[in-house]
């Protein structure tokens, strides 16, 4: 007999243990289909949050499904561990980066096994473990060998709290660090860069081969590339008799080039410089690039309009009219050439300059494209109107392009200007090369050496790592600290043996993640970052699971590097017809965030404490000072909310395996989750009722013939046979491609009821033997505890070994998946003939599986369009007295009142 006492925390501690053991004796893999399944990889910052459990039980349930599919499936985890946290940790606190980065992967190490995460600890790796960024060394120094890591005077982003450079993307709109929050100021320091932008047209172009990817987060991508098509245009200035410069302006609209006014250039262009402008001219320059320094930290609105006025003036290329040229604030320098040709007419913020610069009077601005407006059809020309910038036709103030379409001029105009040699086509994208510099400590060192002599020189391969010195001082204050490690910093040049001087700058932590799970294929290889057959067998990752905030960087980056490394040769798929071949992540899927209860004083809006709450009625909170209802509302979990939801008291009080359930069913994984406890509950209470089915089938003496044979099968075994293959089918779609497991909970819940409704037995009647236990039962209920397992793992293998006490088995993970019947999912349809007081009227086709229930037939029929003529609303308005079901109940015979 079996306990029909459920020990949740029991069956769990059992089950990690037996996993542990079957790690060590593993099953021979080889020759199978790998897949590799990602989730990403953590912050140590030593808690696991609810985020994490949401995105470890929706990879962990994918990576179980894939193994009783039969792949060999690789499911890593490591920990992201260089960064800021653990050097201001150290600070505050007194303890080195190392020691507390080691004690919090160890605490979280513990709380990934407690949600029963089933990941491959034997491919692990730590970021700042001298094994893991040698090779971000070695490939920091093979890009720096193909030109494409470089060091550039630049005017940095410097985060004033945090002491360090920021990329431009981990700075805001309002100008404030991401991580800060700080007013970010403008420094000129030197600093490394990746050239990504090299890779800006395969980046942008191969978005389209990732068919399994959100839109949202390839239109992110799309945008932050920033493609724009147009030309560039000369116009020369004479500076003096022989001195003729070329201003090179980029346009995306080269159609309006007979609508210029005025030329403008960024306050650092070339021609700023005392050489060329007036001393007067050359102050006010300088005045204006000190108040756009300004501006940015003020983050003042008002800043895109101002401008100086220079003495020079340009030749105009094709009219040969002279042009006055602007230096203006809203011309930014790193973006095509750093000067513009400036065309009121057509561009809002060209217009607003010379409204403020009184470039020209309105009425004499050149308005050289008429809006052309369609009809709904798109066809007709209905009239010309007043719009700003738009395409259109161009007005006859355009020489010999006047009439044309905008398309079609802009393509002439450039032709004409490459024949003439004053113009050429252009593309320009918004992407910027990647700052990877970073002040800090707690980053892989840069593996470079700064000789007097030489000037960079790179550290030989054979003597990286470079390691980080680990006796240091830690101020947060003024620039790297590793400029003050003497012994570290002062070494021999590698090329000339005199005396150097190691970068002190560490780099990004986004480099240490861009090439993460390539090293997963290989994890300890002690001569490459990852061998060539390994990376060619396991990548691309099938599928990748993370947040959406990583959604433009995180996700750019690693393309970068895959794209960078596949064109070197370091692997190549061996996976014949993938289209994503020099992509790293085939799938991509953005779990939404988790949310909590908050409540909040109805009076002042203050987050209440749980402790200042009665929350013993489950839907009537009440403040407890007042004795009113607080305001209720699900938010985004902080500590100033006091709602952040602790996963490991969770996992205790309800399970690990209902919390994963709740995890799922609460909501489609890329929305956001409404924590709710008491929907925990309610997959506790299933569990228990699928625990009963089991319970109920192990106590039968289980027949040994499962065969399956549906002209064998009595009605209601039919009924349920095509029920458990439709659930198969659907659970098999889900878990392989839309991982919809909110859909997946409850279709199983709908099969456990069903199965909780229908006898196991079959009667002696329907065949020749005593009573047995129906095959179509069994097959039921092992599929429902198979289909159950990937997502709620202990209970799966609890159930299943109960189910199995005959024979010896080690883990439901090595049984196969259960398999759709085809034939099993049609639902068989005989013809019930209806009469009337005896009298034949229609005939309807019915469920041969409901055929015996008479009452479900009957309704079945009342509903019928016939029915509803010929007993429902029968002309004579008579009633129903008794309905006579014949033959099996194919002839249903209503007899109405006399
Ligand atoms: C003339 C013109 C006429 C423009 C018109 C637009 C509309 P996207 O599409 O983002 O590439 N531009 C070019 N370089 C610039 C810079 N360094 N700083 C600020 N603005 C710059 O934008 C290209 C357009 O942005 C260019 O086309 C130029 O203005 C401006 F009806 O040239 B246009
Ligand atoms: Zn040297």
């Amino acid at each position: 007999q079996i306990n029909l006492n459920l020990d949740l925390p029991v069956i769990e501690t059992k089950w990690r243990e037996r996993w542990k053991q079957l790690k060590n004796a593993s099953k021979n893999q080889e020759n199978r289909k790998k897949f590799y399944i990602l989730a990403m990889f953590p912050y140590p910052s030593g808690m696991l949050h609810m985020g994490h459990v949401r995105v470890y039980t929706i990879s962990d349930t994918i990576a179980r499904f894939r193994k009783m599919l039969g792949y060999e499936v690789i499911h890593p985890m490591g920990w992201d561990a260089f960064g800021l946290p653990a050097e201001n940790a150290a600070i505050e606190r007194d303890i080195h980066p190392t020691d507390w980065t080691v004690a919090n992967i160890k605490a979280m190490k513990i709380q990934m096994e407690k949600i029963l995460a089933d990941f491959d600890w034997d491919r692990e790796l730590t970021t700042c473990n001298s094994d893991y960024y040698k090779w971000t060394q070695f490939l920091f120094l093979k890009l720096y060998k193909n030109d494409l890591a470089y060091q550039k005077e630049a005017v940095v982003n410097w985060d004033p709290i945090e002491q360090t450079v920021l990329a431009n993307e981990q700075v805001d709109g309002e100008g404030r660090s991401w991580r800060s929050g700080a007013k970010v100021e403008n420094r000129k320091l030197k600093q490394w860069f990746f050239k990504i932008t090299d890779f800006a047209e395969p980046l942008l172009k191969d978005l389209d081969k990732l068919d399994k990817w959100p839109d949202r987060v390839k239109q992110m991508q799309r945008y932050w590339i920033g493609k724009s098509e147009g030309a560039e245009f000369d116009f020369v200035v004479n500076l003096n008799r022989d001195n003729k410069f070329p201003i090179k302006v980029f346009t995306s609209r080269p159609d309006t080039i007979f609508g210029v006014h005025y030329l403008a250039i960024s306050t650092d262009h070339v021609l700023v410089s005392k050489d060329f402008l007036s001393p007067d001219t050359y102050l006010e320059v300088v005045k204006l690039a000190e108040k756009m320094r300004q501006d940015v930290i003020d983050s003042n609105e008002k800043k895109s309009h101002q401008g100086v006025k220079t003495d020079l003036y340009a030749t105009h290329p094709i009219t040969g009219e002279l042009i006055p040229i602007y230096v203006a604030s809203y011309v930014v320098s790193d973006y095509g050439t750093g000067a513009i040709m400036g065309v009121p007419a057509h561009d809002e913020r060209d217009w607003n300059f010379t409204k403020l610069n009184h470039i020209v009077d309105k009425k004499d601005i050149k308005k050289v494209v008429n809006p052309i407006f369609y009809k709904d059809d798109g066809t007709d020309l209905i009239e010309d109107g007043e719009v700003y910038t738009t395409y259109g036709t161009l007005t006859s103030d355009c020489g010999k392009y006047a009439g044309m379409k905008s398309e079609d001029a802009m393509r002439k105009i450039v032709d004409d200007a490459e024949t003439g040699g004053y113009g050429r086509s252009a593309v320009q994208y918004r992407l910027r090369d990647w700052l990877i510099s970073r002040q800090r400590y707690w980053g892989a060192p840069i593996p470079v050496i700064h000789c007097p002599e030489c000037d960079v020189v790179p550290v030989p391969e054979g003597e990286l790592p470079v390691m980080l010195p680990t006796d240091i001082t830690l101020s947060g204050r003024g620039g790297s600290p590793l400029k003050y490690v003497e012994d570290w910093l002062n070494t021999k040049c590698p090329k000339c043996q005199g005396p150097a001087k190691r970068d002190t700058d560490t780099m990004d932590t986004f480099v240490d993640s861009s090439w993460y799970f390539m090293r997963y294929t290989d994890p300890n290889n002690a001569s490459l970052p990852f061998s060539y057959d390994n990376a060619s067998k396991y990548l691309p990752v099938d599928v990748y699971v993370g947040g959406a905030e990583h959604a433009i960087l995180h996700l750019l980056y690693s393309r970068f590097f895959v794209k960078f490394l596949y064109k070197q040769g370091m692997y190549n798929p061996i996976h014949e017809n993938i289209q994503e071949r020099d992509e790293p992540f085939k799938q991509l899927v953005t779990q939404g965030m988790v949310h909590a209860k908050t409540f909040k004083d109805p009076l002042t809006g203050r987050f209440l404490k749980p402790e200042e709450l009665d929350l013993s009625k489950l839907n009537e909170p009440i403040q407890k000072s007042t004795g009113l209802a607080p305001v209720v509302s699900f938010e985004k979990m902080s500590k100033s909310k006091h709602n952040g939801i602790d996963p490991e008291a969770t996992i205790e009080r309800y399970g690990a395996d209902a919390t994963r359930l709740h995890m799922l069913f609460k909501a489609p994984i890329s929305e956001i989750l409404e924590w709710e406890d008491s929907s925990i509950i309610g997959m506790q209470r299933w569990i228990l009722r699928v625990w009963k089915l089991v319970e109920n089938l192990a106590n039968f003496q289980q027949s040994s013939d499962l065969k399956l044979d549906m002209s064998i099968m009595n009605n209601d075994e039919k009924e349920t046979y095509r029920m458990i293959n439709f659930t198969i089918k659907e659970m098999t779609t889900i878990f392989s491609e839309t991982f919809s497991f909110n859909t997946a909970v409850s279709s199983l819940i709908k099969l456990t009821n069903h199965l909780t409704s229908v006898s196991p037995i079959i009667n002696k009647s329907d065949r020749n033997e005593n009573s047995i236990i129906s095959p179509v039962y069994i097959h039921g209920v092992k599929s429902l505890v198979k289909m159950i397992a990937p997502m709620a793992p202990s209970i799966g293998e609890e159930f299943w070994e109960c189910l199995n006490k005959e024979r010896e088995i080690r883990t439901i993970f090595e049984e196969s998946w259960p398999k759709v019947d085809n034939k099993g999912l049609s639902v068989e349809e005989v013809t019930c003939v209806v009469q009337v007081n005896g009298k034949r009227r229609f005939s309807l086709q019915v469920p041969s599986s409901i055929l015996q229930d008479s009452l479900a037939v009957e309704s079945l029929i009342r509903k019928s369009d016939n029915g509803q003529n010929w007993i429902e609303r029968n002309k004579i308005g008579k009633k129903v007295k008794r309905v006579i079901h014949a033959n099996g109940g194919k002839i249903v015979n209503f007899v109405l009142e006399k």
